[in-house]
């Protein structure tokens, strides 16, 4: 069993109903065997900030696919939900990005291929993440250094 983290975000249209829309069909996942979420947060745009606030959650999901499987199953999740690929870091009624993940005895999970990079690699540098992420889980660290510390760094 794998413990994946999933940051959610959409900024078009019915935002919190493509949220938890997503959030529906991968609880119902026979792989997936229970999903946690964060409160839904609405968040200023990073990167790209000539659009509209997004919405933002985390989930955490426990489950037995592999990684590329999940990300296959999140990329059909997307499709359901009208996503046009146009602006890189632009608006999107969903995105579905795995941040972090854990095998089976709790290592943290390291990919780096041509699908998929897990950690994903501008997690550690994003409140629209890390607020929620923190919210299901005030002990996460990561390269050694704790969730609050890094939440503080950021917002100075
Ligand atoms: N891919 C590689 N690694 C992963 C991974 N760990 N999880 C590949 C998911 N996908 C991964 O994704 C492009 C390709 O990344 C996929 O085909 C997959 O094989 P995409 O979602 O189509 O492309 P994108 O939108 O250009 O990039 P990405 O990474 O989703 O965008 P970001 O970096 O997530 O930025 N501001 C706020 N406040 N809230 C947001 O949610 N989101 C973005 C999007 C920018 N600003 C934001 C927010
Ligand atoms: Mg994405």
């Amino acid at each position: 069993m794998y413990t994946y983290y999933i940051s959610v975000g959409s900024n078009i249209g019915n935002r919190r109903q493509f949220i938890m829309g997503a959030y529906d069909s991968l609880s119902i996942h026979p792989q997936v065997h229970r999903i946690t979420s964060s409160s839904v947060m609405e968040t200023e745009p990073w990167g790209y900030t000539e659009q509209d606030v997004f919405l933002n959650a985390v989930w955490r999901v426990s489950s037995s696919l592999e990684p590329h499987d999940l990300l296959d199953v999140l990329q059909s999740l997307e499709c359901e939900a009208q996503r046009k690929r146009d602006i890189h870091w632009g608006p999107r009624t969903l995105d579905l990005d795995i941040v972090y993940a854990l095998s089976d005895d709790g290592a943290c999970m390291y990919i780096n291929d041509a699908r998929l990079v897990i950690p994903h690699p501008y997690f550690w540098d994003r409140l629209f993440v890390l607020e929620p992420l923190m919210e299901l889980d005030k002990a996460f660290t990561y390269n050694g250094e704790s969730i609050g510390d890094r939440i503080q760094t950021l917002k100075k």
